[in-house]
């Protein structure tokens, strides 16, 4: 039996053998990776580590940040802002960018994180992640400036999560494919688990917030709609529903056996694109999803393709398998072709 492959050698070989990544950027992944792991060992005390809870305290979204969240934020900062391979990093969880203090050396990467996403299932022992995206620094010799974060998601270099479940869970792509790595405790080192993830172009299995159903514009009320009529409606099939509330574990779920992921733009607040963040949710999570053979749109446009204004700028986001993607997304353009 072969021994397992460590996700250091793994990038050892994306480096050396594939000439895939340099070096500079498989430190900044190993150091993200060892990051995500002191942040699944807080996540794992839960009562016992006094970290469940709200830290009394909002983000930059005005929501109530918990304490892990504040947590998780500060492991990442701490962690990557020596190494020398980064010129700045921004976080959901603060409102301007951390640029690398002047006594660390600085590096040509810029890193995004959404530090833990899904933080209302962190008190309800619900599965809970990291999402980072990795963008090159633009040329050029002067300081950063939060206008350097504003790239394409086609610009990524390297895009992942980590899901804090029944395992802990590293999925990664350097743009060649989507490899899967499981914490092994006993090592305390992720192991490659699955390699080349393939995501069907079909699935009978959706996940969006029902509760939302009366603020959805058409076409996403008729997707949903002929889901629900199932094999004497439209689609010939019936559907089932999931919906975590943690979009980490929404997505690793739809990475393992397909799916599609919707968080569209409703009614409620509609003068925002959708309710998820395009440069640290939903750019890293839609490369992943391509690099695995799904899609991913605004319902108009592909995500990666969205030029981004703002650095907290949010936008509406229905991913997975690829041919229901292209149903949604035609379902919109039909309907502004219609109007
Ligand atoms: P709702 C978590 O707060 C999050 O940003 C995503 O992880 C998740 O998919 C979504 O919001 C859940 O939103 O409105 O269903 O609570």
């Amino acid at each position: 039996m072969s021994s397992p492959i460590s996700l250091s050698r793994y990038l050892v070989e994306k480096q050396r053998i594939a000439g895939h990544i340099p070096a500079q950027l498989r430190l900044l992944l190993e150091v993200v990776a060892r990051a995500c792991k002191s942040i699944s060992h807080a996540v794992n005390k839960g009562a016992l580590g006094g970290v469940l809870g709200s830290a009394g305290s909002q983000n930059v979204q005005g929501e109530v940040q918990k304490k892990l969240d504040i947590i998780a934020n500060e492991v990442l900062i701490d962690a990557n802002e020596w190494g020398g391979h980064l010129a700045a990093m921004a976080s959901e969880e603060m409102e301007a960018i951390h640029v690398v203090p002047n006594r660390y050396p600085k590096g040509e990467y810029l890193l995004l994180f959404d530090p833990l996403d899904g933080s209302s299932n962190i008190d309800v022992n619900v599965s809970i992640g990291t999402i980072f995206s990795v963008l090159k620094m633009p040329e050029g010799d002067r300081g950063v400036e939060e206008e350097d974060f504003l790239q394409p998601g086609s610009h990524q270099v390297a895009a992942g999560y980590c899901v804090y479940g029944p395992q802990t869970t590293l999925v990664l792509t350097v743009g060649d494919g989507v490899a899967m790595f499981t914490l092994d405790r006993e090592l305390g080192s992720f192991v490659l688990t699955q390699d080349d993830l393939r995501i069907p172009d079909d699935t009978q299995e959706f996940a969006i917030n029902m509760s939302n159903l009366r603020h959805w514009d058409a076409p996403v009320r008729r997707y949903i709609d002929e889901c629900l009529a199932g094999k004497d409606g439209p689609r010939g099939k019936n559907f089932n529903m999931r919906w975590v509330a943690s979009m980490v574990a929404d997505v690793h779920r739809i990475m393992m056996r397909g799916g599609v992921f919707m968080y569209p733009w409703d009614k409620r607040e509609p003068n925002k694109p959708g309710k998820l963040r395009l440069m640290y949710e939903a750019n890293p999570m839609s490369w992943l999803i391509e690099q695995a053979g799904g899609a991913a749109t605004n319902g108009r446009q592909r995500i990666l393709d969205v030029q981004p204004q703002q650095l907290h700028e949010r936008v509406s986001v229905i991913l997975g398998s690829k041919n229901e993607v292209e149903r949604v997304t035609r379902y919109h353009l039909d309907a502004d072709a219609a109007s």
